[in-house]
């Protein structure tokens, strides 16, 4: 059976994906889909073969239940407040607008706003045509909230946005530092390489993260700071190499501004007991650290959000980068920073000219570099400076300066901070156009034109991933409806404008090579730079359809599917001297933090290991929706205590400048220090119908860089009273104005709703008769007690319509055994099957990749003791081979050794007590 080699829509680890069981053409329709499997690509550089449990979901998550098919239009009038119009009916109405809104208020009054998921065709073809065509600097990209304090760092040191390393050196590295990162669950495949170095060269691993994180749980060495302060922590590590490490040679041929570097660390982090008391580790600790970065070995400190999401990201990532200079490790093997990117195609679009603060290829707005893209596109409206960044080009929207924005790929009314001013800045903008796969997110509903993209599976072109490696995405499904490529809109778009020649593409290769080549110009203009695909400007189209990962630079043709480069290893930077810069890591912006406000935390978000952003791609698959199934707020039990809280209630989490608050579910762990607390960034209004953490996350931002600080925001908390909990199956019966809490999971069979109420569920359920009412509620409703819990059926012609079972407390009942009942005849086998899933109670999903659950887990280590198996390290191997659990991503396998360590303890404890 013909199979299709394609790249992983997720993180930017970038994995390639085998997609098996195709017909001959190597393409099915949709309705085929459930015939076909996917593996890991044992020939892709990035993943020799893994893949995570989000990637091995692929297929399930192309079942989207509201796919966007028809571009539609705003019509208050139609059902669901659009209707469906044609294409050249979409692009007429999208040009008109654009076209009378520059006439009117000039073009710095549209905005463009881009993401990380588009491939580097869509994204080289909307940045030409906003700055190139309509001439508005103002496009700007989601990867403003990801990785522009990375790219802010990258540009101050190194001259240009890139990243010197690559994957490689995570294995053959001695020391492996994540900063930031919660990488065994946002970049599963690379924590994967970096364990197995540990296996078979004894990589040490350290992390550096407030909360005790999964891949915490599974360092060598847990630095737990205090939110915001890695960087005194990388000072002072730049004076301990100072003292004993540094490499004199490479910084004085090779770099400059040590001295002011090195004499501004020393001042802000004078010895280990001042980064103590500003971290809040032990000089112990920060002693054990620092003597890693010892010259003979080999050191990779990764980093991710936990860095760049930070009002000091660009210093802090900076404050890394001098660390490694003064090694003069960068781009050595093993060695050096490294920026891990998260989304499938973030690089791509930092490549291609996606941000509002760079022209085009890594260019900024000199009049050199106007001159050579305004030349290589024939243009003359290119906009003389940088334009609005992401949080800036709203706030502008929100005050009435932004006409007309098209957003394509993102989700800002849930992923930007401050999301109540995002919200008001649609409703305000006359002109709001969304591309997107689906009609069920929260800022489609502000659209007044929705253009159906085309998504993961049916599109093709090229991404970029975290360590330079453009690979190929692949279509493979038959697009649905009417769905487009984002840059066939864009083009149809550019050319209604009157701008036809520089957008008369016909296929995404011809765009990839047009940007080749201006990669090229670029590189022959300006030598020092590094990005350069002049080796693909003669691909055929053949030869794209079937170009091999290749790691960038790509010089020349003959390097296509060259891996394991590493850049500026010989000392030489993409700097007008080509030395490298070390940055006085100054100006820092200090939280401002609330006085005498005993009910203040500070809130920390970030992922899920089994979701994926604003859960429009995951969150109905059943079996990643399974392990993180409503938002919870995590905090020990100290802080629980302190706020009168209970584990297990409900939490309404508020901001000063907030009407309505947040509500989330309080759960006790020790991973979290004390007055902190962490919520999946996840939820939108769309799961749950208080919302998302961003509603109470401000907009301030990195001064450099402009990326939010989403990771450190102090907020208020107090229990939320509710009357009644519950669970509803089958057709919706709750009316959802009574509710407080209504959050949507997708389980197998179907959807059910965890709800709750302030006064009571029962009171909102809808009117009900047995002839069709408005609500078309139609059926025969029983109700009776169970001990503490009441339950509600709805029966049609003889069969359970739905199920409603409350309680005063949280429910724990498997719900996808309950699904199981709903259309069934109603009758006393029904009700007593019932009884016995309500009595087992719940156990939540371990491993998304098998479905096993923590009770089956349990149950088969227990069952291992009896049998001789006293190990946790024996049970875990044993599990693994019973269960399949943990053994195919790995992500669980912290959760697992808990589970094992826990039963070993139970069994030595029952022991002694029998002795
Ligand atoms: N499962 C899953 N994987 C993903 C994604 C997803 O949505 N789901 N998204 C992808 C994308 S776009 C991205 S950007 C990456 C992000 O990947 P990561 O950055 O690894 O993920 P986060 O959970 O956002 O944050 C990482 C950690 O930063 C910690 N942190 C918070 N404040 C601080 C601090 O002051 N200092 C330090 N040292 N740490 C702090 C948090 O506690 C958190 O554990 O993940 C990618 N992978
Ligand atoms: N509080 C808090 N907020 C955060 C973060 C955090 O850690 N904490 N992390 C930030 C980070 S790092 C990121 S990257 C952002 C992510 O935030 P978003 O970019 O808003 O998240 P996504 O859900 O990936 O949004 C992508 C949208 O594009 C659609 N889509 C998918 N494929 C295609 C396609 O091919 N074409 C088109 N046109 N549309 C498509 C999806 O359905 C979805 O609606 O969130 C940021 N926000
Ligand atoms: S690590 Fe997982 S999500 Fe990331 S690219 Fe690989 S398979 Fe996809
Ligand atoms: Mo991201």
């Amino acid at each position: 059976m013909p199979n299709c080699k394609t790249t992983c829509a997720y993180c930017g680890v970038g994995c390639g994906v085998t997609v098996n069981n195709l017909n001959d053409k190597g393409l099915v329709n949709f309705s085929q889909r459930h015939a076909l499997s996917v593996t890991g690509d044992p020939e892709h550089c990035a993943n020799t073969g893994d893949l995570c449990g989000k990637g091995l979901a692929l297929i399930d998550s192309l079942s989207m239940p509201n796919k966007l098919l028809y571009p539609r239009k705003k019509n208050i009038d139609a059902d669901n407040g659009y209707h469906n119009i044609s294409w050249p009916a979409a692009i007429a109405d999208i040009a008109s607008h654009l076209r009378n809104t520059i006439a009117q208020f000039g073009a710095d009054s549209v905005a463009f706003y881009l993401s990380g998921q588009l491939l580097n065709e869509d994204y080289y073809v909307a940045n030409k045509l906003a700055k190139g065509f309509v001439g508005t600097a103002n496009v700007d990209t989601n990867s403003r909230l990801c990785m522009s304090s990375a790219v802010s760092a990258h540009m101050r040191a190194f001259g240009e946005d890139v990243v010197p390393g690559c994957y490689d050196d995570l294995q053959q590295a001695d020391v492996v530092v994540l900063v930031g990162a919660n990488t065994a669950w946002t970049h599963p495949v690379l924590f994967k390489k970096i364990l197995n170095a540990r296996k078979l060269r004894g990589t040490k691993i350290v992390v550096i993260d407030p909360r005790k994180t999964a891949t915490a749980a599974q360092a060598d060495l847990h630095l737990p700071l205090l939110p915001g302060t890695d960087l005194a922590l990388f000072r002072g590590l730049l004076s301990s190499i100072a003292t004993s490490g540094m490499n004199h040679e490479y910084i004085q041929n090779h770099t400059e501004g040590f001295e002011q570097a090195l004499n501004h660390a020393r001042y802000a982090c004078a010895s280990l007991a001042s980064v103590a008391q500003q971290t809040g580790l032990t000089t112990n600790q920060i002693a054990e650290f620092y003597s890693l970065y010892q010259p003979q070995n080999k050191v990779v400190t990764a980093s991710s959000q936990g860095v760049n999401q930070s009002t000091s990201g660009t210093n802090t990532a900076n404050a890394i980068i001098n660390c490694h200079l003064a090694r003069g490790d960068v781009g050595q093997v093993g060695c050096g920073p490294l920026s891990l990117t998260g989304q499938p195609n973030a690089m791509g679009g930092r490549e291609v000219g996606g941000l509002a603060t760079q022209l085009a290829c890594h260019l900024g707005f000199s009049a050199a570099e106007l001159q050579l893209v305004g030349d290589f596109w024939q243009t003359e409206a290119l906009p003389q400076s940088k334009g609005l960044t992401a949080t800036e080009m709203f706030s502008a929207m929100a005050a009435g300066k932004i006409k007309a924005v098209w957003v394509m790929g993102t989700n800002p009314a849930v992923s930007m901070p401050d999301t109540p001013l995002v919200k008001k800045a649609l409703e305000r903008c006359d002109y709001v156009v969304v591309s997107d796969i689906t009609a069920d997110t929260d800022t489609a509903q502000y659209a007044d034109v929705l253009l159906p993209a085309q998504g993961w599976s049916e599109k093709s072109g090229t991404v970029t991933n975290s360590e330079r490696t453009i690979s190929r995405q692949r279509r493979f499904i038959v697009p649905q409806g009417e769905s487009k490529p984002d840059w066939w809109a864009l083009c149809e778009v550019a050319k209604q404008l009157g701008f036809v020649e520089a957008f008369s593409f016909n296929s995404s290769a011809e765009i990839f090579k047009e940007y080749a080549r201006l990669t090229q110009k670029v590189q022959q203009q300006f030598p020092e730079k590094q990005l350069s695909l002049a080796g693909l400007i003669n691909l055929t189209a053949e030869q794209y359809d079937t170009l091999e990962p290749t790691q960038w630079p790509i010089a020349h043709s003959s390097l296509m599917g060259q891996k394991n480069i590493r850049l500026f290893s010989q000392g030489q930077f993409a700097t007008h001297n080509g030395k490298a810069c070390f940055i006085v890591t100054d100006c820092e912006q200090q939280l401002i933090e609330p006085e005498n406000q005993p009910n203040k935390l500070r809130l920390n978000s970030g992922r899920s290991r089994d979701q994926w952003h604003t859960m429009t791609r995951t969150g109905h698959v059943a079996s990643l929706a399974g392990s993180n199934y409503q938002p919870e707020l995590i905090l020990d039990a100290a802080t629980l205590a302190k706020h009168d809280l209970k584990a297990g209630g409900l939490v309404a989490i508020y901001h000063e400048t907030l009407l309505e608050p947040l509500i989330a579910r309080a759960v006790v762990e020790s991973s979290q220090l004390q007055d902190m607390a962490f919520l999946s960034m996840h939820w939108s209004a769309q799961f749950s119908k208080a919302g998302g953490v961003n509603k109470v996350v401000t907009a301030q931002v990195d001064p450099i860089s402009k990326q939010p600080g989403f990771k450190n925001q102090w907020v208020g908390i107090k229990a939320q009273a509710v009357a009644e909990q519950g669970i509803e199956w089958g057709q919706t019966w709750v009316k959802a104005e009574r509710l407080c809490w209504d959050v949507k999971q997708h389980i197998s069979g179907g959807v059910c709703r965890h709800i709750a109420a302030v006064e009571g569920i029962n009171a909102a359920l809808m009117p009900q008769n047995n002839s069709a009412s408005a609500d078309k509620i139609v059926g025969r409703m029983m109700q009776w007690r169970e001990q503490d819990k009441q339950l509600s059926c709805l029966i049609t012609q003889g069969s359970l319509k739905s199920l409603l079972i409350t309680c005063k407390n949280e429910l724990q009942i498997d719900v996808n055994a309950v699904q199981a009942f709903i259309n069934k005849p109603f009758n006393s086998k029904l009700i007593s099957q019932l009884y016995q899933v309500i009595r087992a109670g719940n156990s939540k999903i371990v491993c998304a990749c098998t479905g096993v659950t923590e009770a089956q887990i349990e149950q088969q280590m227990q069952a291992d003791f009896a049998q001789g198996v006293t190990t946790a390290s024996q049970m875990v191997e044993a599990t693994q081979q019973q269960l399949n659990c943990s053994a195919v991503c790995g992500s669980c396998l912290n959760q697992v050794i808990d589970i094992a360590d826990s039963v070993v303890l139970e069994n030595q404890k029952s022991k002694q007590e029998v002795a």
